[in-house]
């Protein structure tokens, strides 16, 4: 039995055909998307909106960005895997450009920002036991409590997500959990000799798009200086321009150790991940002590090339940072008790909803589709704003006005 895409398949086809063959791993709002073209979707019968999302911060280029689009199309009818049993042509090339894009030695490339954060892990263990004479098994990353690094077995472990972590222990042990945007907390955590590494998110996406205060990431690199312990910064969804700078980093200055990055390196294309590193942490890892079949294929090294390119070539910092600005403030202007904090920095922002009459974040994110904007609440009172950031500022302030309809809707 084949299936065949010219038939058309409806909306209520593909929601009955998910919730019958797939996995029931997700709640999703009951819209299906059949075409992406730069801030726009349209669903199956053709109904078009703004995406204020963006996959996670994953498309930041926009949907099926032509040029990325094309670097996918040429090499994959090229060549498309060789492993790294073997050399490529491409993969060189690329791990030169994003070495110097982001001022780093060298590249270890995955596919998956979960397999990137686990990669970083891994290297910080072993930097740990070699460089700093750690004992056998003793080595401790902090980690801080609301974080979200992905969901693997490890990662799963030091999350405080109970609905992440129920039911999947046992749990991998070493790690250490702090409050976020409390250095204190981390000065102390340090004491301990065997601390490795602080593995962070520059901007708590999950918890809800919070931002730490300005200072906190100077001081906690600082602080991991003094301690010789590797600071490991997670932008898998801050990174690639979302927050109006390359890397949300980037805005006080502050190198990491190590650098995690993910989702739009390939303007959601396809998986990339990456850990950048310099040499005398990165070649720690020598070869059959780590590795991945797809990481490093020419696709993915064309398809990164070309969606790091379009962010320098569009401005998309500069337009993050700008637009940011507009739209938390004619958030901010909106009156309504409902919208209780608004907040982010760039165009990753959130809101926070006061429940109506009953009404709570989800009505809100039903009615917005309603009325041609999708965006996704999260922890029941949160709703993420991340359009891709090629958009407009007219199309920005035509969005406020689907946001501000919706909300004063439940008035
Ligand atoms: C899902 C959240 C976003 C991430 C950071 C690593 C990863 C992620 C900072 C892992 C992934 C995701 C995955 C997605 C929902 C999403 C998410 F709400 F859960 F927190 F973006 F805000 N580090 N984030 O944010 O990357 O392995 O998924 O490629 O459905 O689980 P991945």
């Amino acid at each position: 039995m084949s299936t065949q895409f010219n038939e058309k398949i409806t909306s209520k086809m593909a929601m009955d055909l998910e919730s019958k063959y797939g996995a029931h791993n997700y709640h999703p709002l009951p819209v299906v998307l059949s075409k992406g073209e730069g801030v726009y979707v349209w669903d199956s019968e053709g109904k078009r909106y703004y995406d204020f999302l963006s996959a996670y911060s994953a498309v930041n280029q926009g949907h099926c960005h032509p040029k990325i689009v094309k670097a996918l199309t040429e090499q994959a009818g090229k060549l498309a895997l060789t492993s790294r049993a073997f050399y490529n042509d491409v993969l060189g090339v690329y791990e030169k450009y994003v070495t110097e894009y982001f001022g780093f030695d060298k590249i270890l490339p995955m596919n998956t920002g979960a397999e990137a954060v686990e990669t970083s892990i891994k290297l910080c263990r072993k930097w740990a036991y070699q460089k700093k004479g750690i004992g056998e098994n003793k080595a401790k990353i902090i980690v801080c409590e609301g974080n979200f690094h992905g969901r693997t077995t490890t990662i799963i472990s030091f999350s405080s997500d109970h609905d992440a972590t129920k039911e999947y222990g046992p749990y991998t042990p070493g790690f250490i959990s702090i409050p976020y945007n409390d250095t204190e907390a981390l000065a102390e955590a340090l004491k301990d000799p065997d601390v490795a590494g602080f593995l962070v998110e520059p901007i708590q996406g999950e918890a809800g798009v919070f931002v730490p205060d300005e200072g906190y990431l100077t001081k906690a690199k600082q602080l991991c200086e003094e301690a010789g312990v590797l600071f490991i910064a997670d932008e898998v969804q801050t990174g690639i321009a979302r927050t109006g700078k390359r890397l949300a980093c980037d805005h006080e200055n502050v190198k990491p150790d190590v650098l995690v990055l993910g989702k739009a390196i390939s303007g959601g294309l396809y998986p990339v991940s990456a850990v950048l590193a310099n040499d005398d942490i990165m070649l720690v890892i020598q070869p059959g002590q780590h590795g991945s079949t797809f990481g490093g294929n020419p696709v993915a090294g064309r398809v990164a090339i070309a969606a790091l390119d379009v962010v320098r070539d569009e401005n998309l910092c500069e337009r993050s940072q700008k637009l940011g600005e507009i739209l938390r403030r004619e958030l901010k202007a909106i009156k309504t008790d409902m919208i209780s904090v608004v907040r982010g920095k760039g165009l990753l922002n959130a809101i926070v909803i006061k429940p109506k009459g009953g009404k709570t974040a989800w009505d809100v994110c039903v009615k917005m589709a309603e009325n041609g904007l999708l965006a996704k609440p999260t922890h029941g009172d949160k709703i993420r704003f991340a359009p891709p950031l090629v958009i407009t500022e007219e199309q920005l302030m035509e969005c406020v006005e689907i946001i501000k309809k919706s909300v004063l809707s439940f008035e």
